[in-house]
């Protein structure tokens, strides 16, 4: 009797009143998500190259000036075209919760100031005489250093150099924009006021791994700029050990107040890929977007071979299968990478689970063809 029901379950009248429900705003739920045993992302695995966007943002160079009275920002952003059905609302989105954009500053520009309920961190890709202020506290900019801007802090840019100076940029702009708290405001004049010492945070944290006494009560972002050279010195501290199975040697960014990541929702990490490492498999719930700061390798996600080289973004949607190489016999990779694995924690979603087959590496089934310039 039951089998007799399944095998009539997709009658032409059934799939009919399926018309019906979906004409009146109504949906069937015995023929949605109880047939997925996972989730599927919208945001699909990807690459953005270097060379492309580079491209792009000379000509946004040549096409618009940063400064009040014309644009805040000159940014190019990151469109999975999973998520493309998303942008009449500019939501972005490099997965289904982060946004990233490359940003480009011209010495004498100004960036105004604004405020947003979105958690913002930079990383510094090239040039050099840039800095951020970041609620009164400016922030010199060098390439290698990771720069935050907690939620609702007033945060305007400055290039008081003698060449461009190019940065990452990741929110989770398409998160917020989901939950429909997206709040924007933009400061009353220019820029803000200055009044602490530049560098304030890497002056109170010049040791690593010691903090002020007054830090043992938390706060947002005590340290605010991660300068490159002890970031890597935690790295090269850490080739004495054998290097993670999946990850390398990686570290994360920490606010040293809490212990917990560096700007709040959105988590970033450096890893570190030895000459010659062949990562395996793994997938996790949160997603993960990569950018090469040095080196070249590929990664393989769900079967596809993404080759990088220096300057390339990646997207990493959540529940995929991803393993990292490296494929320089000469030098060691260096992948930055943003991650949405607070939220994950926050919300109680997160999982992990290692590639069985095969010795834990996938089969390469296709090579990814990105757009070239
Ligand atoms: C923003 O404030 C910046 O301050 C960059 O540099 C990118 C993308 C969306 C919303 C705000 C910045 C942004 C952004």
């Amino acid at each position: 009797m039951a089998e007799q029901k399944v095998k009539q379950k997709w009658t032409p009248e059934l799939l009919n009143f399926h018309d019906e429900l979906d004409e009146l705003n109504l949906g069937p739920l015995w023929a949605s998500v109880f047939s997925k045993a996972e989730p599927e992302s919208k945001a699909i695995p990807y690459m953005w190259k270097k060379d492309l966007i580079l491209k792009k943002l000379e000509k946004a160079k040549e096409l618009l000036q940063v400064g009040t009275g014309s644009i805040d920002r000159r940014a190019v952003y990151l469109i999975n075209p999973g998520m493309k059905d998303m942008q009449p609302h500019g939501w972005g989105g490099a997965t289904q919760t982060l946004y990233a954009a490359v940003q480009v500053l011209n010495p004498g520009e100004v960036a105004p100031s604004h405020r947003h309920m979105t958690s913002a961190q930079r990383f510094i890709i090239e040039g050099q005489g840039a800095s951020g202020t970041v609620n009164g506290v400016k922030y010199n900019f060098e390439p290698g250093d990771f720069v935050v801007t907690p939620a609702w802090t007033w945060h305007d840019h400055k290039n008081e150099g003698t060449e461009p100076v190019i940065w990452m940029d990741a929110l989770d702009i398409p998160f917020c924009k989901g939950l429909g708290t997206f709040f924007f405001e933009k400061y009353p004049e220019e820029t803000q006021p200055i009044n602490e010492i530049e560098d304030l945070g890497v002056h109170r944290y010049k040791g690593g791994m010691v903090r002020p006494i007054t830090d043992r009560k938390p706060s947002p972002a005590p340290l605010g700029s991660y300068k490159w050279d002890l970031t890597k010195q935690s790295l090269d501290g850490l080739e004495v050990l054998a290097p993670d199975p999946f990850d390398g040697h990686t570290v994360e960014y920490i606010n040293p107040s809490n212990g917990q990541d560096a700007n709040g929702r959105v988590g970033a990490r450096m890893t570190k890929l030895p000459v010659g490492f062949e990562g395996k498999a793994h997938r996790h719930a949160h997603s993960c977007i990569y950018h090469v700061y040095k080196g070249s390798g590929y990664t393989v996600i769900n079967g596809t071979k993404f080759e990088w080289e220096a300057g390339d973004f990646i997207a990493l949607p959540g529940w995929a299968w991803h393993e990292h190489v490296n494929t320089s016999t000469e030098e060691e990779a260096l992948l930055f990478s943003t991650n949405d694995l607070p939220l994950m924690e926050m919300l109680g979603f997160e999982r992990e689970e290692a590639y069985q087959d095969y010795n834990g590496r996938q089969e390469i089934a296709k090579v990814f063809q990105p757009i070239l310039p």
